[in-house]
């Protein structure tokens, strides 16, 4: 070979290397694995709060049950799951016959705690919503015995959006995660739509070392999870994994998508997804048509590409909210948020409805919606 010939191929052979070496340190560099903030400044009610002060929280936390001091930890399998369950949503049952049943177990703003044990978890479950009151009644009735047998110390928040604006559910689940967490230590949170109903109680609503999806078998997909990397349904992240990964978007407005960031931000925080198996994460959609404002997004499957660059830029750290109304039913805290959408550049170049907060028809209460 020619010596020029050489040195040509030696030289490009070198600066192929050095490119593709600068090119793997800076992909590195941005894949780093995030440290969890140790402060994080969301702004709610126009004012900034730091979520992650202890000053947060009111110093009479809601300890419902015994006091705990004397008792010994709930053991890691709790002892009286029933396992497979009968769920059946053809019924008429109403809030009051759920606040009959389950109430006498519960505080007030739907809370929990066993009264022999302490339980090895505290769970916040944030439900997103928006009129959806017959839903709520089922799951209500169905998932609180549930959480019960399986012995957590656990609230039920419903996030619901207020007006008639494009839906965000991502962003009502970063909004219950701060609500919760402002009101009591929480650990883990499940994020769970409203119309999922676990039919098996062996499918635990606890966090472990990974996120972990529990909706895993659903009747609309004949039980078979329909694509490896899904997240929606009923999701349980610890707060160290959801702070890890800045929270949801809050920038999915309508239907799709969300879940899928999600997923994504998991996955470029070097976590995870992990799921009970397919006969112990069987569950139950209750049937609805799409609701209006709810459309899908046009614009979530380019937004997916968006992903990598946007986790810092938007989650938990960028949150803005008000909240309209904090009210105690005996079954759950319901939260009654303005999530700005009118305010928020990606409503309008997702061609969907900015909405008014005028349209106050989720402030009625369950029992004025009932009413014909
Ligand atoms: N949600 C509400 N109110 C709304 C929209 C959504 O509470 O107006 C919440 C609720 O918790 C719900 C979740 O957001 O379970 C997810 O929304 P969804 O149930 O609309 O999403 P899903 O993917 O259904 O289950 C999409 C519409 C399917 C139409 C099928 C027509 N046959
Ligand atoms: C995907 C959506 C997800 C959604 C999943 C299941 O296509 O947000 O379907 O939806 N992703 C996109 O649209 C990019 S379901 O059939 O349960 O309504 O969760």
């Amino acid at each position: 070979m020619p010596k020029t010939a050489f040195k040509l191929l030696l030289l490009f052979s070198f600066s192929s290397l050095t490119f593709f070496a600068v090119l793997l340190l800076h992909l590195k560099a941005r894949n780093v694995p995030a440290a969890v903030p140790s402060s994080l400044v969301i702004t709610r009610n126009n004012t900034s709060v730091n979520i992650l002060a202890a000053a947060v929280r009111p110093n009479t936390t809601p300890t419902p049950g015994r006091p705990g001091g004397a008792l010994g930890p709930c053991p890691d399998g709790p002892p009286n799951l029933l396992g497979s369950l009968y769920v059946e949503f053809r019924t008429n049952r109403t809030l009051q016959d759920v606040r009959n049943l389950v109430g006498p177990f519960l505080q007030q703003g739907g809370r929990y705690r066993p009264s022999s044990c302490v339980a090895r978890q505290k769970v916040a479950v944030i439900i997103p919503f928006r009129n959806r009151y017959e839903h709520l009644t089922h799951w209500l009735h169905y998932v609180h015995p549930v959480l019960m047998r399986q012995q957590l110390d656990y609230g039920v928040y419903v996030i619901n959006q207020d007006g008639d604006g494009a839906f965000n559910r991502a962003k009502l689940m970063n909004i219950g995660f701060v609500e919760a967490l402002i009101e009591y230590d929480y650990d883990c949170f499940v994020f769970s739509d409203v119309d999922l109903v676990p039919i098996d109680d062996r499918n635990l609503y606890r966090c472990s070392d990974h996120p972990r999806h529990l909706s895993v078998a659903v009747d609309k997909f004949n039980f078979i999870l329909p694509y490896a990397t899904i997240f929606g349904g009923v999701s349980a992240l610890s707060k160290q994994q959801f702070l890890k990964v800045n929270g949801f978007s809050n920038t999915f407005w309508g239907w799709g998508g969300e879940d899928d960031d999600m997923s994504q931000r998991i996955s470029y925080r070097r976590m995870f997804i992990s799921r009970p198996d397919s006969v112990t994460g069987r569950y139950k959609m209750i049937q609805h048509e799409r609701d209006s404002h709810n459309d899908p997004n046009p614009r979530r499957v380019q937004k997916l590409t968006e992903t990598y660059f946007n986790i810092i830029k938007d989650g938990l750290s960028t949150l803005s909210y008000t909240v309209r109304e904090i009210r105690k039913d005996l079954l759950y805290t319901l939260v009654t948020v303005d999530v700005q959408a009118d305010v928020d550049p990606d409503v309008s170049r997702s061609g969907l409805k900015p909405g008014s907060n005028s349209y106050k028809v989720s402030l009625l209460s369950p029992e004025e919606h009932f009413q014909d």
